[in-house]
């Protein structure tokens, strides 16, 4: 379709940016998208995302607002808390964090003092940044360490973690990943935190959808705080949410607004509110098992077809793949990626654990099938991407090649239509 069909209002101001909406409306559609953090929301999400409530501001929160003219805003915030909560059988949730970083931001500066220790996965291992990872303004304000999964099985030791916990008795122990395959036993994680007196935060950014549905084991009735993006497996807008036992609610409060935030951005709250709604349904519970199904179809196909694969298989959304142990040492996890971005499947690079390359050009590559299983894709279609992916390794510079698969993957999108497109 046409800028000028699709984005009508933009055009008439803005045809520039209504082609490039355009343009990215069209790569959505046609490509294979296995980024395992990215998903398609639905027309109800993305219709509340662009609605008039981007014009408020709302300071505070419900009923306890800067600003007046709140009715309707007021009304928005306290159904998504109230989702929010009977979703994930949470005591307190809040829905202003900007994002997940924001998010994670606010629970530390809501429980810590500036300068005590966290303590969380290491981002080479499938941590993520706001863990306390050095660069990030969490690795600065507050000191950290980092635990690693085994060398051997590349999956977390919670033995090895609690005998580490014990010796640098962390105030925070954060559990949670982005490259991570394998379910996460946050029982074992609340059970070293008591150990040691500290505080648990759960960060289920990626696996929310799955933690909401029950296809994952939940975190609530761990972890003192549980962090979150919206916009994952969740299959919301792009935002975040925390949610706590009611002794932490008001220090998280706090720490949003008036510590970290001004006014929440209210048509995410209200696309989150939607999302939530459709969370709760059957048809997502059944959405959230195929995530999963297709994960280990989709590993299976890839062992197949001879790709190593961190910890050798799935659990969740996400499957890890080490191309330099699986082309040995001919090919690295960045040109593979961006092959594979030619022939229209879109993955990213990444660290596998004890990667011996830098981040920028790492060993890995990291993919997941929430996007296409909300095309509907399945097995049929796993078993394809796995052979094209074959294909792409075997060709990274024949254009050709390359432009057949693209035409291939042109076709499959044709069959599965994305959902808000
Ligand atoms: N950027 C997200 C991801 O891709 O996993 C994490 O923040």
């Amino acid at each position: 379709m046409s800028a000028q069909s699709l984005y009508p209002g933009i055009y008439e101001t803005d045809p520039e940016i209504a082609e490039l909406c355009a343009l990215e409306n069209e790569r959505q559609a046609t490509s294979i998208r296995l980024i395992p953090s990215e998903n398609y929301v639905t027309s109800a999400v993305l219709e509340a995302t662009g609605s008039v409530l981007t014009n408020k501001y709302s300071e505070g929160y419900a009923d306890k607002r800067y600003y007046e003219g709140q009715a309707h805003i007021d009304a928005i915030e306290k159904l998504a808390v109230q989702r929010a909560c009977a979703l994930f059988g949470a005591d307190h949730a809040n829905v202003q964090p900007y994002s997940g970083s924001p998010a994670n931001l606010a629970v530390y500066t809501a429980l810590l003092e500036p300068g005590d220790l966290i303590m969380g996965l290491s981002l080479p291992h499938g941590g993520h940044l706001t863990h306390g990872w050095k660069v990030s303004a969490t690795g600065k304000f507050w000191t950290s360490t980092a635990y690693e999964v085994d060398p051997e099985t590349h999956r977390l030791d919670y033995d090895a973690i609690r005998k580490q916990a014990l010796e640098e008795r962390p105030r925070m122990i954060v559990a949670g990943a982005t490259a991570y395959p394998r379910t996460i036993d946050f029982s074992a994680f609340r059970s070293i935190a008591d150990e040691i007196g500290a505080y648990f935060l759960a960060d289920i950014a990626h696996i929310s959808g799955l933690v909401a549905t029950g296809v994952h084991p939940s975190p609530v009735p761990h972890a003192d705080v549980v962090s979150t993006t919206t916009h994952k497996t969740l299959r919301g807008p792009r935002g975040g949410m925390i949610m706590c036992r009611e002794e932490f609610a008001k220090a998280v409060d706090r720490a949003v607004f008036p510590g970290l935030q001004g006014g929440p951005h209210n048509h995410t709250t209200a696309g989150l509110a939607v999302a939530l709604k459709e969370a709760s349904t059957d048809a997502f519970a059944n959405y959230s098992r195929a995530i999963v199904d297709n994960a280990k179809l989709l590993a299976g196909a890839l062992k197949d077809e001879g790709f190593d694969l961190v910890t050798g298989g799935t659990d969740n959304h996400l499957i890890l793949i080490d191309v330099v142990k699986t082309t040995n040492d001919a090919v690295a996890g960045k040109p593979f990626a961006k092959a594979l971005d030619r022939a229209g499947i879109v993955a990213n690079y990444n660290t596998v654990p004890f990667d011996q390359r830098k981040p920028f050009n790492p060993s890995g590559l990291r993919l997941g099938t929430p996007a296409v299983t909300s095309r509907g894709m399945g097995d049929v279609a796993m078993v394809f991407i796995a052979k094209a992916m074959r294909e792409v390794l075997d060709n990274l510079e024949n254009e050709t090649v390359l432009e057949r698969i693209r035409n291939e993957v042109f076709d499959l999108c044709k069959v599965f239509p994305a959902p808000g497109l």
